[in-house]
């Protein structure tokens, strides 16, 4: 009995992560090809960045930034100008290059495939879990 409990247990746990997983995909895949272009990448960057930006000054800080879900960039590396911030340009400069980065096609789309290459990919969770910054 308790065995079972355990094998229902872990099958609910993967089930459920899958579809976390693909939901958010979809969510973020706004044209619903499957694919994710730069438009639909950036404003995703672009919706992280508006959701951090708690006391809404344009900016991250660094305490701010430290809430982002996920976050395994150096603050100083993405504070391009160094003036203590991450703004939207410095945030989004950095979406791109990581775009560019993860689309080694070059097909300027990232499909499940391209995802799955970086490094930092989890499939327990969003696709773009920790990719951004
Ligand atoms: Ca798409
Ligand atoms: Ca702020
Ligand atoms: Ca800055």
């Amino acid at each position: 009995m308790k065995r079972w409990s355990i094998i229902f247990a872990v099958v609910f746990v993967l089930s459920g992560a899958v579809w976390a997983a693909d939901k958010t995909f979809q969510e973020i895949d706004k044209n619903k090809d499957g694919k994710l272009n730069m438009e639909e990448f950036d404003q995703e960057a672009l919706r992280v960045f508006n959701e951090n930006d708690k006391n809404h000054d344009g900016a991250l800080n660094k305490s701010e930034f430290s809430q982002v879900k996920g976050a395994q960039s150096k603050f100083e590396d993405l504070d391009a100008n160094k003036d203590g911030k991450v703004d939207m340009n410095e945030l989004r400069d950095a979406a791109i290059k990581k775009f560019n980065q993860l689309d080694q096609k070059r097909n300027n789309y990232l499909a499940d495939d391209d995802l799955k290459c970086s490094p930092r990919y989890k499939p327990e969770a969003s696709p773009l879990y920790g990719i951004y910054f």
